[in-house]
């Protein structure tokens, strides 16, 4: 007899994977109803992406008051952010203080991978399976597995050969690494390594950055934040969250109406320079309302940021080297930076273009490029994620008919909502593709609430078992598609449009995220709610 085999009914009611900022909040909310819930972590702490992702300088690029948990007026009282901008440990002590505060360990099992979850046609159930070999019965399985949590590293020969330490920023050790004084590598160019970049620097011996593709980076502006402005923040809370409901994708910025020629040349310099001084992500959100539509706008702000680039990097070469010529800017992720740029001016910092001399292999000591050899004692992969569908990729997730989710979504990524799957009944996704994303924890709120909503509505009505029809899976999916339509982010290579070059079947681009407006897609799933749920097949 088989472990599942032994198990007569349901251990859960509600099994949640991952406890990083969508799982605490989900079980949050399956706390105040009368249920069994498990949440299943892989790491030893709260915390997903600010558990992981401990790398030097990893902090946040939206204001950290817009980040935090809005749900209780009691943790916005008690909680008091030191920099706009916080760097991670103060975000992973913050999860943990919202774990502590509202009891969560005692659900949550920790060192928990899960390894697969497949759906039990004739129990009406799923049965999860850790990597320690254990299954778990529950009625419905939510999945809180990230967009960003699978980390990829590169394909070269010779990785496991390196003698120095090496390490993916994104599962960076608990225990301090010493990099001062070092000889360093970091492969990578995007948000983390951008970050990862400028600390090192500060203290590092030699700097070696190994560039593929160059990135359009802004200032962050980043500030501590005094025990008086806090005070002032706090009494502000009800406008920044209402700020960051009504804009497009949840952050406090919203694009001017304007579109950048409906202005003379003069004001669109002033209004460049005065959003370049601005902290955030001003000049990417708060922009004119067509720079990721209309190809010339976008050239001349590219044109504008690329002046900057070249004033602040004191090598012309250099600054070449570090100004993109494949994308314009904002129309992939925009690393917001702090002397990331003055960084190449230190006469210990190089600059390395893969694209003109590539990475030959990893050797015992250091990097063969094509035509040299570095010798390191740190090599740091900032080489980014699966993103969006690769945490799921990584569980053998089987629906009905036992059919792999990996497999339906290579042949088409498909999802009604961002929530669920046709085929995959009970599952709800939180942050699955097609949901808007944006300044993700507003995005979370909302998600769990109408996850939760759900729930409670099946409960009240007997109801046992919810899945997407076809038609309704049809509907939402094209209109994913349609609202991609014109947006030049959805010409470029990038995670936003699932390509990884380090993993194999990633390497056409797809439309993963819902690119409309977080307002819209509130209000279609409000509708859906109000209507009782009747795109659904509710059972
Ligand atoms: P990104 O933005 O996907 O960046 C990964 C970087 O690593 C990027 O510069 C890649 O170059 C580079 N990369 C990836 N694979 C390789 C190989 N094989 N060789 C050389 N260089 C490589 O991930 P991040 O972690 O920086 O940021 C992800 C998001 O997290 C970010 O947008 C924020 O939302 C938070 P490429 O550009 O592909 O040429």
């Amino acid at each position: 007899m088989t472990d599942k085999d032994k198990h007569t009914e349901f251990d859960y009611d509600v099994i949640v994977i991952g406890a990083g900022m969508s799982g605490l909040y989900q079980l949050c909310r399956l706390r105040q109803r009368n249920l069994r819930v498990r949440v299943f972590e892989a790491g030893t702490g709260v915390g997903g992406t600010w558990y992981w992702n401990r790398y030097p300088g990893a902090r946040f690029d939206s204001e950290s008051y817009s980040y935090g948990y809005s749900f209780s007026q009691e943790l916005l009282d008690e909680w008091d952010w030191t920099e706009h901008f916080a760097p991670q440990p103060e975000t992973e002590r913050y999860l943990n203080y919202v774990a502590d505060k509202f009891d969560l360990r005692r659900d949550i099992q920790f060192s928990a991978r899960v390894t697969s979850a497949i759906f039990d046609e004739d129990r009406n159930c799923w049965d999860i399976g850790l990597e320690d070999g254990s299954h778990h019965r529950t009625r419905f399985l939510i999945t809180a597995v990230g967009p960003l949590s699978a980390p990829t590293m590169p394909k070269f020969e010779g990785i496991k050969d390196f003698q120095g330490e090496s390490y993916h920023t994104g599962l960076w050790p608990k225990t301090p690494v010493d990099y001062a004084g070092k000889r360093v590598a970091v492969i990578g160019t995007g948000a983390t390594g951008v970050q990862t970049i400028q600390e090192v620097a500060k203290t590092v011996g030699h700097l070696t950055v190994f560039q593929r593709r160059p990135n359009w980076c802004k200032p962050l502006r980043n500030k501590p934040i005094s025990k008086a402005e806090m005070a002032e923040i706090r009494k502000d809370y009800p406008n920044i969250f209402k700020r960051c409901q009504e804009s497009l994708s949840c952050f406090m910025h919203s694009p001017d109406p304007r579109k950048a020629m409906d202005v003379s040349e003069a004001e669109r310099e002033a209004f460049w320079e005065q959003q370049y001084a601005e902290p955030g992500f001003s000049m990417w959100i708060g922009n004119f309302s067509d720079i990721l539509m209309d190809r010339e706008a976008n050239r001349l702000v590219s044109d504008f940021v690329a002046r900057k680039i070249r004033e602040r990097v004191d090598d012309p070469e250099t600054a070449e080297l570090l100004i993109p010529t494949d994308h314009g800017f904002g129309t992939r992720r925009v690393p917001q930076e702090t002397f990331y740029y003055e960084a190449y001016n230190q006469p210990n910092v190089d600059l390395v273009s893969i694209l003109k001399t590539p990475i030959e292999r990893i050797t015992p000591t250091g990097i063969q490029t094509s035509d040299r050899h570095c010798e390191f004692d740190i090599i740091i992969y900032a080489t980014g994620f699966d993103a969006i569908t690769g945490s799921f990729d990584r569980i053998d997730l089987r629906g009905v008919g036992g059919e792999s989710l990996k497999e339906k979504w290579r042949r088409a990524l498909e999802t009604y909502l961002g929530v669920q799957v046709a085929g995959f009944p009970n599952m709800f996704m939180l942050m699955g593709p097609h949901t808007a994303l944006g300044n993700i924890p507003r995005s979370i709120e909302y998600n769990v609430d109408w996850v939760t909503d759900l729930i409670d509505h099946m409960r009240e009505n007997g109801l046992t078992r919810s899945e997407p029809p076809q038609a309704s899976v049809d509907a939402w999916t094209d209109y994913v598609i349609e609202t991609s339509e014109g947006l030049l982010t959805n010409e470029i290579d990038s995670w936003m449009t699932g390509i990884n070059w380090n993993v194999e079947g990633k390497q056409k681009r797809i439309v993963a995220r819902f690119a409309g407006s977080a307002p819209y897609y509130r209000s279609r799933c409000d509708e859906v709610a109000a209507a009782g749920y009747t795109e659904l097949m509710l059972s």
